[in-house]
């Protein structure tokens, strides 16, 4: 009879040792199983006097009891660690500052067109606008470029299809809308995208232009060496630049001029310019007598390749965010 309480003692004290659930329950074999030690006191039963067995055979379903009791008790109390070492390793610190979603930044190309407006807001200029798709009058015809003219061409602009009307090749269009609803004086820039039949390393399809005009009853060719000088040395931050004014031809201007700056030992083309040619103004309504002025004409992401020393038009158009980011 000392045999089950030394047999239950074993067993309590084994069951309370074990951490793991699987090796509980290998273990419980060894006493619960089919061939495990309360089973083999069971079996004793037969060889006891009858008088005994009544007595004996309760004891044995009382140690059975216990060793279940004391097994459900480690069950749970394995799983509550389990748990509890769950908790600890998956804890989430909710008093941490967050990841945040990160701040993005202005296109460079944007970047330049927004110091072009500031600079020439500096210098008296408001900013127009106007749509995208033209008709030929306004890309044009307005600006005495005859029926014939090489950039009419489909080689060089893109028309619509069955319709007359073309992405603006300048911003040009801009100046002569605006001529037509004002009068002078006038002094705006127009900037904006434009479109041209065009593609390697230094041409885009669609660019960026900033066009300026400046009409009024006294302008002279003085007055713009004077104001594109200015915007030059403002943009690059440089007041030894030198810009030079080169001899050149366009429909729109007479007289008209290549803009060059000074770079290291050589010079740079960095735009065009001229006075309004009569014929312009005329188309316009406004008096040629009366008023003259001045037009100039500047590509923003050649100005921005420059600024930012980028040596490829078509890392503007990639929108690569590793090159993006790096004008934050
Ligand atoms: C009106 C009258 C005249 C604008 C002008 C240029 C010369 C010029 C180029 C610079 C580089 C275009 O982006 S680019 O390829 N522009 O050379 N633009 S005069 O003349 C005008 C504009 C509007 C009513």
């Amino acid at each position: 009879m000392q045999d089950i309480d030394a047999v239950v003692d074993d067993a309590l004290t084994l069951f309370a040792g074990i951490n793991d659930a699987d090796e509980l329950e290998r273990v419980k074999a060894r006493y619960l199983g089919k061939s495990g030690a309360i089973n083999e006191l069971a079996k004793g039963l037969g060889k006891l006097p009858p008088a005994e067995r009544p007595a004996m055979g309760s004891r044995i379903n009382a140690a059975k009891s216990k060793l279940e009791e004391a097994l459900k008790d480690q069950r749970e109390r394995i799983q509550a660690a389990k748990l509890e070492q769950k908790l600890k390793s998956e804890a989430l610190d909710v008093t941490l500052p967050g990841r945040g979603s990160g701040l993005g930044g202005l296109h460079p190309v944007s970047r330049t067109l927004e110091r072009a407006e500031q600079i020439f807001h500096s210098l008296g200029f408001e900013v127009a606008d106007g749509p995208e798709i033209e008709t030929d009058f306004y890309n044009f015809t307005a600006l005495n470029q005859p029926e014939n003219h090489p950039a009419r061409s489909m080689h060089d602009t893109f028309y619509l299809e069955n319709s007359k009307l073309l992405l603006r090749t300048h911003t040009s269009p801009i100046q002569v809308r605006y001529m037509q609803t004002h009068q002078p004086p006038i002094r705006i820039i127009a900037p904006g995208r434009v479109y041209r039949v065009d593609s390697d390393a230094t041409h885009s399809p669609m660019f960026h232009q900033a066009e300026g005009l400046w009409i009024d009853t006294h302008i002279s060719f003085a007055n713009l060496k004077g104001v594109v000088t200015e915007f030059f040395k403002l943009f690059f931050e440089r007041n030894d630049l030198q810009v030079r004014f080169r001899p050149s031809f366009f429909p729109f201007t007479e007289p008209s001029a290549e803009i060059d700056m000074s770079f290291g030992e050589g010079w740079l083309e960095v735009g065009g310019c001229g006075m309004v040619h009569p014929n312009v103004l005329r188309n316009v309504n406004i008096d040629s007598q009366q008023y003259q002025g001045f037009a100039f004409g500047m590509g923003l992401d050649r100005l921005t390749m420059l600024r930012y020393g980028v040596n490829d038009l078509r890392l503007f158009f990639e929108n690569d965010l590793r090159f993006l980011r790096q004008f934050r």
